[in-house]
């Protein structure tokens, strides 16, 4: 389905690595198999009103069973890395205690498949699906919860650490914590901004401890490469005078995270601009050090970006996902959108990575999402030519070889996604596939952009669009 690999427009450095993502919740299916515990995603998903459709885990695109044809199809589009997750679920039905042996011999089977073919499997310890048990206790509001996370990275290390070398332990907590306890757009659907950033804290203590569990877990000769991803948002100001406005939005989206991971802690001015919901207390003595815990690279997943500006009344609470934030109102996307609705601004790809780059200068950064949802049509003869989603993968990638250019240490990109697939809160209506999935038949077919990204693998930089 590919052609011989063709001179590069614009070329990336030797060893870039060319991958796509995937997560669990999204492709797996087969939510009951095995002993799998209920996830929070589970619960959510049954519960009417929540996601479109009422759609739920099930049958997604059966990669439980089809792992190997996926597995397959990865390596046919020439491609050198695989970005998955691992199903907590699956490992620990309710979070804690004893690994369930199916569950993990699921994970050992995919790893062996792609070390068979050639591909480094890229494992996530968490894309978003908590042992509903957990929950049940507080979720990520209890501090618990980081300590069960830290057991269950030790559990995995231990089992796949002789072959996997590439480790995230979160996948955007960003999204963990705001969407799933702030606005209640993904699960558990709470809405509470003081149980936000008590997420925030127990989530990025999570990875700390994780990051010393996998470290000290796997076997003696591997070397593991740990990292965190975060959904960081590129914050601009509307005008002249909107600076405080950023460094707001800024503060809760980035630096919440990148303080404590970076510069040795929480934000000061984070924590006033939140201290009419908490004094930060649920943050203890000897925490931040945890957190700060070293990483090797860091993952950045990019999609859009965000306009905002100060309002008159500097109290005034904005409505939406950020805990506390107050006196900023949040411009709506402009044109062009994709079929999700989110802006496309590849400019702002280049402006994030400088500025995570000028943050932390020796880190080497990948970005681990990018793509973007349009509703396809297959033609008579079967083909998807999604044009848009190409133009889009097109313009990043150029926005990431600009990056480069600009001196970023950016060493991978990785597509989302390999396939259409359980879109969360949007259900199966969201297409994000570089190939495309018939929920009926299961069918996998290749779109014209995942035909284009795999020249592009090949060539090792951005070929023409033919
Ligand atoms: C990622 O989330 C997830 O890791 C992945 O599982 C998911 O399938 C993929 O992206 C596509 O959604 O509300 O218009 O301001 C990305 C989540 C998307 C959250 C952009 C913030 C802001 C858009 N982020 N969103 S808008």
């Amino acid at each position: 389905t590919t052609t011989a690999p063709v001179t590069p427009l614009l070329r990336f450095p030797e060893g870039f690595r060319w991958g796509v993502a995937t997560a669990a919740f999204q492709i797996e299916g087969h939510t009951t198999a095995d002993g799998r515990g209920q996830s929070i995603w589970d619960t959510f998903a049954a519960t009417p009103g929540k996601v479109l459709n009422g759609d739920g885990g099930d049958p997604a695109c059966e990669h439980y069973v089809r792992y190997r044809e996926d597995v397959a199809l990865i390596k046919s589009l020439g491609l050198t890395d695989y970005r998955f997750s691992i199903a907590w679920p699956r490992i620990q039905p309710t979070g804690s205690g004893p690994a369930n042996e199916a569950g993990l011999d699921f994970y050992d089977r995919l790893v062996d498949e792609l070390l068979g073919a050639g591909i480094n499997p890229v494992a996530t310890l968490y894309h978003w699906d908590l042992p509903q048990a957990l929950e049940d206790a507080g979720g990520w509001t209890n501090r618990e919860t980081s300590y069960r996370f830290a057991e269950y990275a030790e559990i995995m290390a231990r089992r796949l650490g002789d072959r996997v070398r590439d480790w995230s332990t979160l996948n955007e907590p960003w999204c963990s914590a705001y969407l799933g306890y702030v606005n209640g757009h993904h699960a558990p659907g709470r809405t509470e901004p003081l149980a936000g950033l008590q997420a925030v804290h127990h989530l990025m203590l999570g990875h700390g401890l994780a990051v010393r569990a996998i470290r000290d877990s796997v076997p003696a000769q591997a070397s593991p490469r740990i990292s965190v991803v975060l959904n960081l948002a590129q914050v601009d100001p509307v005008g002249e005078g909107d600076e405080e406005a950023v460094r707001k939005v800024d503060g809760l989206s980035n630096r919440v995270f990148l303080g404590p991971l970076f510069h040795g802690g929480y934000p000061e001015d984070v924590k006033d601009d939140t201290a009419h919901l908490t004094d930060w207390s649920f943050v203890q003595d000897g925490d931040e050090k945890i957190i700060a815990s070293p990483l090797d690279w860091l993952g950045i997943n990019y999609y859009t970006t965000t306009r905002v500006r100060v309002l008159e009344d500097a109290e005034a609470p904005t409505p939406g996902p950020l805990p506390g934030l107050r006196g900023v109102e949040q411009l709506p996307a402009r044109e062009p959108l994709t079929g999700i609705g989110w802006e496309q601004d590849p400019s702002g790809l280049v402006r994030l990575l400088t500025r995570v780059s000028r943050d932390c200068p020796e880190l080497p950064l990948f970005v681990t999402e990018n793509g973007a949802a349009f509703p396809d049509t297959v033609a008579e003869d079967g083909s998807i030519d999604d044009i848009e989603r190409l133009a889009y993968y097109d313009a990043h990638l150029r926005a990431a070889h600009e990056a480069i250019e600009q001196g970023v240490n950016l060493r991978g990109y990785f597509a989302w996604s390999l396939m259409d697939n359980y879109e969360w809160a949007f259900g199966y209506s969201q297409r994000f596939g570089l190939t495309h999935v018939d929920y009926e038949t299961q069918t996998r077919t290749v779109k014209r952009s995942g035909h284009w990204y795999s020249r592009v693998a090949r060539a090792g930089g951005i070929v023409p669009i033919d």
